[in-house]
């Protein structure tokens, strides 16, 4: 617990080329948190926007050929400097397309964080986990043993989300229990817990893991508050409230309220 009081800050810049859907929920979610979206996707500035980034944010919801070229350049560029790059690969395995794309931008891009429902992680490590359309199938594998065996063979840190979510580099693992079902009612849940995520790596220097973990606890947390305070009255409510709550968790509320725990090596 320490890596929210630096988001707040230090107010990463974080450059995002996200899908059309969850553009604005995700510019207005990290500036409640704390962090300075930049939603950019022209191929004259990616690279230098990101270049000046504290963490950069690609995501495939909407993806198309303009995107793919955006995402690999602004990657690119931030791989050139050493600054974390998170991927949400929205519908991996739903599409050939999308499949394909996200293997060719973990091949070309060095990705620091891969985040996404379990059978979207499995699809772009090239194992089969049922998808319909962008949200978690009906997969019956293991997902602490498929996150972990992503990590190893992306070589990145793995987030697994779903009722549990899981933050893995292959070796460290840990399991966040924090969240509530309400998420799964707002879309962009997941792209914007991507991004937020970027916010956290941005300031964690060499503890990423340490940052991812508690970037998806913080996250989980603002969601138990939101829900208790909307209680009965639906995902509209609930999405305006959550967004308060990313400004208005603290570090003392995180620390009571943070469900990890350290899963033992297997
Ligand atoms: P999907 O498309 O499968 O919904 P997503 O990209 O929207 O995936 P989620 O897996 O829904 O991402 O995760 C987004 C956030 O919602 C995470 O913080 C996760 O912990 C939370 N979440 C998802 N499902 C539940 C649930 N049933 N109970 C509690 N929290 C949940
Ligand atoms: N369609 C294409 S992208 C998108 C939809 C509905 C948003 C998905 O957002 P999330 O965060 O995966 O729920
Ligand atoms: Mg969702
Ligand atoms: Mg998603």
């Amino acid at each position: 617990m320490q890596f929210l009081t630096k988001v707040r800050e230090q107010n990463p810049l974080i450059h995002n080329i996200t899908n059309i859907v969850v553009t604005n929920f995700t510019a207005n979610g990290l500036l409640a948190l704390g962090a300075s979206p930049f939603m950019a996707d022209s191929h004259e500035e990616v690279a230098d926007i990101a270049a000046m980034a504290g963490a950069v944010s690609l995501n495939i919801g909407t993806l198309n050929p303009h995107s793919i070229k955006a995402m690999t350049l602004a990657g690119q560029a931030a791989n050139a400097q050493g600054i974390p790059v998170v991927l949400d690969p929205v519908g991996a395995g739903a599409t050939p397309f999308r499949t394909a794309t996200t293997h060719q931008l973990v091949s070309d891009i060095n990705i620091t964080a891969l985040r996404g429902n379990a059978a979207e992680v499995a699809n772009v490590a090239g194992d089969h986990w049922e998808v319909k359309g962008v949200d978690a199938g009906q997969g019956s594998g293991d997902a602490l043993q498929l996150a972990r065996k992503a990590a190893r063979k992306l070589d990145c840190i793995v987030i697994a989300t779903g009722k549990e979510d899981i933050v893995t580099d292959g070796s460290t693992t840990f399991l966040i229990a924090n969240g509530h079902a309400l998420l799964t009612k707002v879309t962009g849940a997941g792209c914007l817990l991507s991004s937020v995520v970027a916010a956290f790596l941005a300031v964690a220097g060499e503890r990423q893991l340490e940052a991812a973990a508690e970037a998806v606890s913080f996250y989980g947390v603002a969601a138990e508050l939101a829900a208790a305070r909307t209680e009965g009255q639906g995902p509209g409510s609930f999405q305006i409230e959550f967004l308060n709550q990313l400004s208005l968790v603290d570090e003392e509320s995180l620390r009571r309220l943070s469900s990890i725990t350290r899963v033992p090596e297997s």
